[in-house]
C-alpha cells in the first residue's frame, strides 16, 4: 500500500485556488503523480475506473481458458496460455496503480467478489467454437488497445505507465487472434463459417466495450476535462469500426450489420444503432454468463485460500526471525 503521506483534499475542502492549480497543471500535460495533491473526485473517478479495468483483465481470462484443454494444436495451446497469463499480469499492473491512490487491493478485490464492482460486459458473453479465440483476440483486445493507446497519455501518471507495457503486450494479443481468423477463415467451408459465427456473435458485444453512448456517458465530460480520458467513447468506438472493417474485409467475413457503409463526406463508416438495452442489462448482472464468471472467480478465490494463509504465515516467520536478529 502506498497510501502513507497521500496529500488528499478531504470532503469540501477542495478550495477554487486549489482546483484552478490542479486544472492548469493538467491542461498543460504534466502528470499528476500519488503524492500530489488531488481533488477528492479525481481521485475517486481514477480508483473506479482503473480498479473496473483490472477486473476486467482477471475476468477477462475465462472466456480464452475455456479453449486452453481443447487448442487445435500444441503450438496454438502455448501462445494461448501465454496471452491468458498476460493478463493476468495486466490486472497486478493495475490493482498496483489503484493502490498508490490509496485503495487496498484487498478491498477492490472483495467488490469484485461481492458483484458490487463492475467488469468489462465482454467478458459475459460465452466462447463456443475455437474461432472465438480468434474473435476475441482480434475484436476484444483490438478494441481494447484502441481504448487503452488513448490511456498511455491519460493524466495520473501510474495509470499512463502501466498501460504503456499493457499496450505491448495487447498488441501481440490481437496479433494472435487475427493470426487464427486468418487459418479459419482460409480454411474449410466449415472453418470458415466458424469464423463467421464467431464474428457475427462478438461484433456487438465489441462495439458496447466503449461503453455508453457519449450522451448517456455519465462521467465522461469530467474525466475528459481532466485528461484521464482523451477521446469519448463514440470516438474511440468509431476509430475501431473503421481500423477494423478492412480487416474483416480482408478475411472475407462479413460484419453483421446491413447499415455498415462507407460514408464520403464523413470518412467514416456508418453503422445501425447498438442495442443499448443489451449493454445496460448485461452490466447489471444479467448477460449469458455473469453468474458463471463470478463463480469462477470466487472458487479460484476460495480455492487459493490456503495458499494467501501459508504466505501470510511465512511473513510473519520472516518477521519474527528478522527480530530474534536485531534482539541478538
Ligand atoms: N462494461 O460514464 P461511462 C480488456 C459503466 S480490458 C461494463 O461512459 P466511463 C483486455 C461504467 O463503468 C477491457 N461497464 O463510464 C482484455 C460506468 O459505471 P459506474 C476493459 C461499463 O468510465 C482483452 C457506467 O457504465 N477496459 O478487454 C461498460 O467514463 C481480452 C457509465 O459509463 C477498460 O476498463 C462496459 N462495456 O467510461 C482482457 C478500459 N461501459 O462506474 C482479457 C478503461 C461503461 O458509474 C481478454 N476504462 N460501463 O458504476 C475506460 O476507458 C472507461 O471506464 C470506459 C467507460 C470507456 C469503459
Amino acid at each position: 500500500m502506498y497510501s502513507q503521506g497521500l496529500r488528499d483534499s478531504k470532503a469540501g475542502d477542495d478550495s477554487p485556488e486549489l482546483l484552478e492549480a490542479f486544472q492548469k497543471r493538467i491542461d498543460a500535460e504534466e502528470k499528476i503523480e500519488p503524492r500530489d495533491w488531488m481533488p477528492q473526485a479525481y481521485r475517486k473517478t481514477l480508483i473506479r475506473q482503473i480498479s473496473q479495468h483490472a477486473h476486467s483483465e482477471i475476468v477477462g481470462q475465462l472466456p480464452e481458458a475455456n479453449w486452453v484443454t481443447r487448442a487445435p494444436t500444441l503450438k496454438r495451446k502455448l501462445i494461448l496460455l501465454a496471452k491468458i497469463q498476460d493478463e493476468a499480469g495486466h490486472g497486478l499492473y493495475l490493482y498496483s496503480a489503484a493502490e498508490t491512490l490509496g485503495e487496498s487491493r484487498h478491498k477492490m478485490y472483495q467488490d469484485l467478489l461481492s458483484g458490487k464492482a463492475k467488469y468489462s460486459s465482454i467478458f459475459n458473453y460465452p466462447t463456443l467454437n475455437w474461432a472465438d479465440a480468434g474473435a476475441v483476440g482480434w475484436l476484444v483486445d483490438g478494441a481494447a488497445i484502441m481504448n487503452q493507446v488513448a490511456l498511455c497519455r491519460t493524466s495520473y501518471g501510474p495509470y499512463s505507465r502501466a498501460m504503456v507495457r499493457i499496450c505491448k503486450e495487447e498488441s501481440f494479443h490481437q496479433r494472435q487472434g487475427y493470426d487464427i481468423m486468418i487459418k479459419m477463415a482460409n480454411g474449410t467451408p466449415e472453418q470458415k463459417a466458424m469464423a463467421q459465427d464467431a464474428l457475427d456473435r462478438t461484433w456487438w458485444p465489441s462495439l458496447m466495450m466503449f461503453g455508453p453512448s457519449d450522451k448517456d456517458s455519465t462521467h465522461s465530460n469530467q474525466s475528459m476535462k481532466w485528461k484521464i480520458k482523451r477521446f469519448s467513447n463514440d470516438d474511440l468506438r468509431q476509430k475501431f469500426i473503421d481500423a477494423t472493417v478492412p480487416q474483416a474485409e480482408y478475411l472475407g467475413l462479413t460484419i453483421p450489420d446491413k447499415n455498415l457503409k462507407y460514408n464520403e463526406k464523413t470518412r467514416h463508416y456508418d453503422f445501425s444503432e447498438i442495442i443499448w438495452d443489451e449493454l445496460f442489462d448485461v452490466i447489471k448482472g444479467n448477460g449469458p454468463c455473469n453468474q458463471q464468471r463470478m463463480d469462477a472467480r470466487n472458487k479460484a478465490y476460495d480455492d487459493g485460500a490456503w495458499v494467501r494463509a501459508a504466505a501470510a504465515t511465512y511473513a510473519e516467520k520472516q518477521q519474527n526471525n528478522k527480530q530474534d536478529k536485531e534482539v541478538a
